[in-house]
């Protein structure tokens, strides 16, 4: 049986239900559950914080776990990096109070950054020979120069509306981070065939959501010009209509390329255009 780890509750948690749930894992939980098995795989899934996760995989208590990339590299844990999930994306940045001069890494010599992720900063100070002070708080960061506690903070970023409300503004980033599939090096090779599998199902999942299967209709002799257009998959469907002069076009394209691609169907003459949700792709 493959042991899951995923957050109990937090920015995570609902994404991380989700991808299960679609790549067809049946969680049997109630909310107070620390644990619930899985009907339609091999699994049981645990639910842990966030920030004990490295520690339960590294160790073995969790073969494989959903976790934010930036609590891997801040617990500096010896496990396997999977697959990239594309949720609960955000970045690591450092910030200054407002009309504070940011010249560069060295504009941080000799100030006190408040952070909760010292390792992730204390590496990049190092990295650019900066002589900085870090304070370590587990909450509330953005509020440390306010209260005199810090010059600058370390605080994870999304919206950016929490530094802004702060007076703070971002000047370094240090760190890309989203969700990742991470697994414990032993369980990967003692529980390689269910690890494959859940893998398998996740890519799946993921490919899915980052296209777009389109179909519409156009004249015979606008074929060519529009196929020149797509950037779907080796070759799109042409199928005939009742109508000898029109044909239905089907494809896949990615979701990130589609209002760019749809105006230009259109221009060409393509009527019709439906875009359908991708369920599973695989390749
Ligand atoms: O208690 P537990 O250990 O389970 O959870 P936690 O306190 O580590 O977790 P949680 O749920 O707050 O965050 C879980 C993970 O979500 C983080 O480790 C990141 O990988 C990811 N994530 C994504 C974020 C954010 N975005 C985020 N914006 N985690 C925290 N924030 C906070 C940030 O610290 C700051 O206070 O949100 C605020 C800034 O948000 P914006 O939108 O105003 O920029």
């Amino acid at each position: 049986m493959l042991k899951i780890a995923i957050q109990k509750s937090g920015r995570l948690f609902e994404d991380s239900v989700k991808l299960l749930k679609d790549a067809g894992l049946r969680i049997e939980n109630s909310l107070d559950q620390l644990k619930a098995p899985v009907r339609g795989f091999d699994a049981e899934v645990l639910f842990l914080r966030n920030s004990d996760i490295p520690k339960y995989l590294e160790s073995g208590v969790a073969d494989i776990a959903v976790i934010g990339e930036n609590v891997l590299r801040e617990k500096e844990v010896d496990v396997i990096s999977v697959e990239k999930l594309g949720f609960s994306k955000c970045r690591l940045s450092i910030a200054l109070p407002k009309g504070e001069k940011y010249e560069g890494p060295k504009s941080l010599n000799r100030l006190k950054i408040a952070t909760s992720y010292p390792v992730t900063l204390q590496q990049f100070l190092t990295e650019n020979g900066v002589d900085a002070s870090i304070h370590q708080i587990s909450g509330s960061v953005e509020i440390a120069p306010n209260i005199g506690l810090a010059d600058a903070v370390c605080d994870l970023v999304s919206s950016g509306s929490t530094l802004i409300k702060n007076g703070l503004v971002e000047q370094e980033t240090i760190l890309h981070s989203e969700a990742i599939l991470a697994s414990n090096r032993k369980s990967s090779i003692q529980k390689s065939v269910l690890i494959e599998q859940l893998t398998f199902r996740i890519r799946a999942v993921l490919e899915g959501r980052k296209n777009s299967y389109i179909m519409f209709n156009l004249p015979n002799e606008k074929v060519a010009e529009v196929v020149s257009v797509l950037p779907g998959l080796k070759s799109p469907t042409l199928l005939p209509l009742v109508d000898p002069k029109w044909s239905s076009l089907h494809t896949v394209i990615p979701e990130k390329e589609y209002w760019n691609v749809i105006p230009r169907l259109k221009e060409i003459g393509a009527e019709g255009i439906l875009v359908i949700p991708i369920d599973k792709m695989i390749y």
